[in-house]
């Protein structure tokens, strides 16, 4: 039936895409690109969704629940395979446990084959207290001073792995509140080391060598003083310690304000230890907003560090994960996941327009104005035929939000999700 929608829809708004497809393309061609090209390369894109984003209001503040929200995984994945049939760009979700801890893995994994919906990397969580769990994390979980709760934490991610590994994953995010919010609270060298020595069992659990670890670091909250792992450095000294198979990834909104996030993905993957993304966008903090709403030109300059490096022969070790993490009160989650997603399309495809020859010639003549100037040309391009005409290639809709709306979709789940209200 939803397939259905988007072919009406599509049929409507063809005509009108063709004419701006064919306008770029002209454009593009006069400063010899290929818009065929492009738009080959950005139907290639995709990201996975975070399982905690389907259902609204992931704020601590409160919760303002929508009718037709989702009640378990079970009904995340029908939302996920609908959000990846309007879009054709978020064909994984990545599970957060125990948050959305399946009831059996083999049976989410058929039912997700069904769907036609796979599984990005599992997310462990020790930043809370699990009901029946022996042991509190409230001073800590992987870093703690007592062995027994680093065990129970340890074993938790372990878990975790045997989860995903049923489920067709391969990899392992771990983010810790781990830290301490009182100066003498904590000694902060042996916390790491304790860390570290907690890892490093999980890692050994990795069942096979395409397995990925990756640890998350963010500056504060829950931890107002430090956190272990508050900065990529950390982050990088424990990836380094554990081996081949372990490596960072960056949350945009898990840095202080005006960091050069562009230059820390850059460095990381000097390192070769970029693991991948928590897409989302932050004004203060860890703000969990739509990728791209914030600040689109730091998300373009994060692009154009990827795109230089998967087109960099000399780089090695480059396969980030991509996935979003966001997850708020005000927007219809689907609407905000779909928006998110095409904000990635879009910084994407801008991206792979800079002209590269161009910008390395300007940098090594220390040309700065042109230097710069070659990347807001291709910022400043408006790239929408592109992502709607390699949207409509896939089968995905031409204009997903439209289709969603048209489609009437929360409201007629209406009666078969009962509201939930928490
Ligand atoms: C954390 C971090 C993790 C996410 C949780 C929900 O701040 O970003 O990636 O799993 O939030
Ligand atoms: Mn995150
Ligand atoms: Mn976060």
């Amino acid at each position: 039936m939803w397939k259905e929608i988007v072919a009406e829809q599509n049929a409507v708004a063809e005509k009108t895409l063709r004419r701006d497809f064919d306008a770029l393309g002209e454009k593009l061609a006069r400063h010899k690109d290929d818009i065929e090209k492009i738009t080959r390369e950005v139907m290639k894109f995709s990201v996975a969704v975070p399982s905690w984003g389907f259902a609204q209001g992931g704020t601590r503040f409160g919760r303002f629940p929508i009718v037709g929200e989702p009640r378990n995984i079970y009904e995340k994945l029908d939302d996920a395979a609908v959000l990846n049939l309007f879009t054709r760009l978020t064909p994984r979700v990545s599970l957060h446990i125990p948050w959305d801890k399946p009831d059996g893995a083999k049976k989410l994994k058929s039912y997700a084959r069904k769907l036609g919906i796979g599984f990005d990397a599992v997310n462990s969580n020790t930043f809370q207290d699990q009901t029946g769990q022996k042991y509190s994390y409230k001073y800590g979980s992987l870093s703690h001073t007592k062995r027994a709760v680093r065990r129970q934490a340890i074993r938790h991610n372990i878990e975790c792995i045997e989860i995903g590994k049923t489920l067709g994953s391969n990899a392992l995010t771990v983010w810790l509140a781990d830290g301490s919010s009182f100066p003498g609270q904590q000694h902060l060298r042996r916390s790491l080391e304790r860390t570290i020595d907690s890892l490093q069992e999980i890692y050994a659990a990795l069942p096979d060598k395409k397995w990925r670890l990756f640890t998350e670091h963010k500056p504060f909250e829950p931890a107002f003083y430090s956190t272990i792992i508050q900065d990529w450095g950390t982050s990088l000294i424990i990836a380094q310690a554990l081996g081949e198979q372990a490596s960072c990834l960056v949350d945009l909104g898990h840095h202080l304000p005006n960091c050069n996030i562009e230059q820390i993905v850059a460095r990381l993957i000097y390192a070769g230890k970029l693991g991948g993304f928590h897409f989302n966008d932050s004004k203060y903090a860890d703000d969990d907003l739509s990728a791209g709403s914030i600040k689109p030109y730091q998300l373009f300059l994060i692009f154009n560090e990827l795109v230089d490096a998967a087109q960099d022969r000399k780089v090695k070790n480059f396969n980030p994960a991509y996935m979003l993490d966001q997850s708020h009160n005000l927007k219809d989650p689907l609407e905000d996941l779909m928006q998110s997603a095409m904000e990635l399309q879009r910084a994407y495809a801008k991206a792979l327009l800079i002209d590269r020859k161009a910008l390395s010639a300007f940098q090594e003549e220390n040309d700065v104005l042109m230097a710069e100037m070659t990347l807001k040309d291709a910022y400043e391009t408006d790239v929408t035929p592109i992502m709607c005409e390699a949207r409509r290639r896939k089968g995905a809709a031409i204009d997903p939000i439209a289709v969603y709306r048209a489609s009437r979709y929360r409201t007629k789940l209406a009666q078969q999700r009962a509201p939930q209200g928490r």
